[in-house]
Order: structure tokens, then C-alpha cells, then sequence
């Protein structure tokens, strides 16, 4: 078999980039290792920045996000029993929109299916070669895969990093000292907008996904069993660090998911090599509290499709060229953002008095001051993305 652009991965980085070189008649073929119906059942992010709500409209796949999905104009955040808001539209001018990423994803896989675009399922990719020659071959459990550019959207996890050979690469790393306890429950949201929560017994968040279902997070060590959670526990502890002096009443249901994510922040540099260019987690992971990953994910293939649509169209490799440093500047803002985001909320075990004391005096100035505040809403909405 023979294509284009060979991507490996469908999650929102190969699939948005699927369809964004769909759409300038550039061929790809997306290579998954898991099945459709596992792919579409993963839960994970749910904030979309202003930014990629828009883009997901103009790829034709926004009908479902902007009927289901919600728009939110400001965050809470909640610190001594206290709830404070973020104005993000009085502040910045744009919204952030809730909406699953497996809906998302739903909505691509369904999008590229119908016009009979190449997606294999079931089809793990286990060696990438020929990158620093013309044209690399990928292999995978169906077969071998000839293509100009291999695009690495393989995730966290994933197998594109792993064929660069050692030293080419570097990845910068750093593993926090806790982990999210996050679920998924029936029930309806006892907030109308996300709430993030800083407690003496560590970070907590209450979002959402439907009127009917909402997604909690609790902060936990990094070692969690969750044997010793039962629902009863989440409750009770998620009660407990969303309690304010005004009464705050948290709606508890049936608790559909559960699942505990350890924190990592980590960015490889470059993100190309030869022929290979990494996008989205595969390049990058950041701690889910700026919840930038999936925005990131996107913003990266955005530049990519910009670049080879400028390659193939009029043999113009110097977005190619610059892709990676045009990405890593982004992602190193995003890092910045998403680690403050983490130091001001969370609990770390070696914290003392004074640490204390020191987060709820920067929460008091981002919620106090219109600058800060601003600071906080125009990273949380999210940049433009420069494809220029
Ligand atoms: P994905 O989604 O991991 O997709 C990679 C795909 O590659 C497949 N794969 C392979 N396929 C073929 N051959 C192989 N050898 C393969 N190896 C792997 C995998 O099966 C998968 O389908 O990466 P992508 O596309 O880069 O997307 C990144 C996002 O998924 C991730 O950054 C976000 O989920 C992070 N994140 C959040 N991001 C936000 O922007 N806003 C949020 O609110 C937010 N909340 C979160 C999050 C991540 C979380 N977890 C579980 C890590 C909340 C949580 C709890
Ligand atoms: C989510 O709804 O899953 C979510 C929201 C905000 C975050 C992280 C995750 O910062």
C-alpha cells in the first residue's frame, strides 16, 4: 500500500490532521492500534478552547459539539471555602466549550468513514523505517505502508518516538508527586460552570459532559489503589474540599467510570526527524489542570497540514522546516501555564506552612486583580494558532 501521509494514531491529533489534508486533496491513510469502539469509549479531556471549537465547525465535524456540547464564559475557582469567578468572555472576548473528546473523536472517525477515507482499526504499527531517505515504510499488524512523511500522533505511549534512534532526540521530564482520581457519574452538575478547587486535603474539580453526566477529579498519591476508593470515599472526599461557608450542596449519582491518571509533564525536542514529525501527545504531555493537551494536540497538526499542504501545493518546505520550533513555542507556553495552573492548586507532600500560605495568596491576586486575572483567562481560552 502506498499514500502521502502515512498517520499513525486516531486520536485528535491524527484525525483533525486527517481531515485538514483531506481537505486540500492530499491522501493520508490513518493507522490505529485499538479498536473503533474502544477509541470512541476512552474519557478524557473536555475543554475545548475557543480555537479549536471554531476549527472542529469549519472541518464540518462542529454540528454535535454546538448542539450538545456547552459553552461556558467563565471558570470558578474556590479556595477557603470561598468560590471565586474568571470572567473569560468579560475578560478575553472568547468562551471555552465543554464537550467530550471521545465525542469528538466520534464525530471525526465518523466524518472520515463517510466520505470513505482510509482508517484501519486493529492495526498497531510496530517499526517505522526509512525516515531519513525518501520515502519511509511503515509496518503494521495488516501490512507495510510506503509514504512521503510519516505523522507520529501515536500518543503518549506510542511507538513513532521509540524508532528515532537514541540521542537524536531530547525529552525534557518531569513526574509530579501525585496523581487525578477521576470519574465519571450520573448525575447533574451542582455548578453551572467548572470549578476548581484548592483544599488544605488536596486539589479537587467538578466539570461536566451532559446536563445528565458529570466528570470530578480529586487529587490523589501517585500509588492509588482504587480498591481503597469505593464510590462512598469519592463522595465524601470530593463533599469535603467543594464545601464553602455559602452551603455548596454537591449532587451525587451512580458513578459510571473510574480511573486514576499519574501527572507527567514532558516536551521532546526536536519534534521532527527526517521524515517523521511528531504531533500532539507523542510529542508533548502536560498536567491535565490548564486542560491544554487536546487544544495542543490540535494546534500542532494545524501547522503540520499548513506545512505540507505548502509542500505539496508549491513545493515550499520551509514551514516543514520550521515546524517543530513554530510548535515548541506553544508548547513551552502552555507547559508555563499548565504547571502554575498545578503549583497553585495542588498539595505537594514536601509543602510546609509557608508554601501554604504563599498558594492562597497568588490565588488571592488572581482573583483579586483584574491583571492576573486577565493573565489566567487569556491562557485558559487558549492562543491563535499562526500557520502564516
Ligand atoms: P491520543 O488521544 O493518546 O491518541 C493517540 C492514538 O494513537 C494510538 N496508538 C497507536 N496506533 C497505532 N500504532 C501504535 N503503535 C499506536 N500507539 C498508540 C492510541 O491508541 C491512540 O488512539 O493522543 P493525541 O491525539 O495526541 O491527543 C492528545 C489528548 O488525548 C490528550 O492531550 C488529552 O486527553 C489531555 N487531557 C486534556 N486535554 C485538554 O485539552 N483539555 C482537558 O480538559 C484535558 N483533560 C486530559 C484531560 C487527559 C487526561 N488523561 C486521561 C491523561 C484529563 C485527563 C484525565
Ligand atoms: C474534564 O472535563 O475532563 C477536564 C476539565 C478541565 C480540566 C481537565 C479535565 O482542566
Amino acid at each position: 500500500m502506498r499514500t502521502q501521509v502515512g498517520i499513525v494514531g486516531a486520536g485528535p491529533a491524527g484525525l483533525v490532521l486527517g481531515s485538514l489534508l483531506a481537505r486540500a486533496g492530499i491522501d493520508t491513510v490513518v493507522l490505529e492500534r485499538r479498536s473503533r469502539s474502544y477509541v470512541e469509549g476512552r474519557v478524557r479531556a473536555g475543554v475545548l478552547e475557543h480555537g479549536t471549537a471554531d476549527l472542529l465547525d469549519e472541518l464540518g465535524v462542529g454540528d454535535r459539539m454546538r448542539k450538545e456540547g456547552m459553552v461556558h464564559r467563565g471558570i470558578e475557582l474556590r479556595f477557603d471555602r470561598t468560590g471565586h469567578r474568571i470572567d473569560l468572555a468579560g475578560l478575553t472576548g472568547k468562551t471555552i466549550t465543554v464537550y467530550g473528546q471521545q465525542e469528538v473523536v466520534k464525530d471525526l472517525i465518523a466524518a472520515r468513514l463517510g466520505s470513505g477515507l482510509p482508517l484501519e482499526f486493529d492495526a498497531e504499527v510496530t517499526a517505522i523505517s526509512g525516515l531519513t531517505g525518501d520515502q519511509p515504510t511503515i509496518q503494521h499488524e495488516g501490512g507495510a505502508l510506503d509514504c512521503d512523511f510519516v505523522a507520529g500522533c501515536d500518543g503518549g505511549h506510542g511507538v513513532a518516538y521509540g524508532t528515532v534512534p537514541a540521542g537524536v532526540l531530547t525529552r525534557y521530564e518531569r513526574v509530579h508527586p501525585f496523581a487525578w482520581l477521576g470519574i465519571l457519574a450520573q448525575a447533574p452538575a451542582s455548578s453551572d460552570e467548572l470549578i476548581y478547587a484548592r483544599h488544605e486535603r488536596g486539589f479537587a474539580l467538578h466539570s461536566m459532559r451532559t446536563p445528565e453526566i458529570i466528570r470530578m477529579y480529586l487529587q490523589v498519591p501517585p500509588d492509588t489503589d482504587l480498591a481503597d476508593w469505593p464510590d462512598e470515599r469519592i463522595w465524601t472526599e470530593l463533599s469535603a474540599r467543594l464545601a464553602t461557608d455559602a452551603g455548596f450542596h454537591l449532587t451525587a449519582g451512580p458513578v459510571l467510570e473510574k480511573g486514576v491518571t499519574p501527572m507527567r509533564s514532558v516536551v521532546t525536542e526536536p519534534m521532527r526527524y527526517g521524515r517523521l514529525f511528531l504531533a500532539g501527545d507523542a510529542a508533548h504531555t502536560v498536567p491535565p489542570t490548564g486542560a491544554k493537551g487536546l487544544n495542543l494536540a490540535v494546534a500542532d497538526v494545524r501547522v503540520l497540514a499548513a506545512a505540507l499542504i505548502a509542500h505539496y501545493r508549491d513545493g515550499d518546505d520551509r514551514l516543514l522546516d520550521e515546524y517543530s520550533a513554530r510548535c515548541l513555542r506553544r508548547v513551552w507556553r502552555a507547559q508555563r501555564f499548565s504547571a502554575w495552573m498545578t503549583t497553585m492548586l495542588h498539595r505537594r507532600p514536601d509543602d510546609d506552612e509557608f508554601a501554604h500560605k504563599l498558594q492562597l495568596a497568588e490565588l488571592a491576586y488572581v482573583t483579586g486583580s483584574a491583571a492576573a486575572a486577565t493573565t489566567l483567562a487569556e491562557n485558559y481560552v487558549g492562543w491563535a494558532v499562526d500557520t502564516s
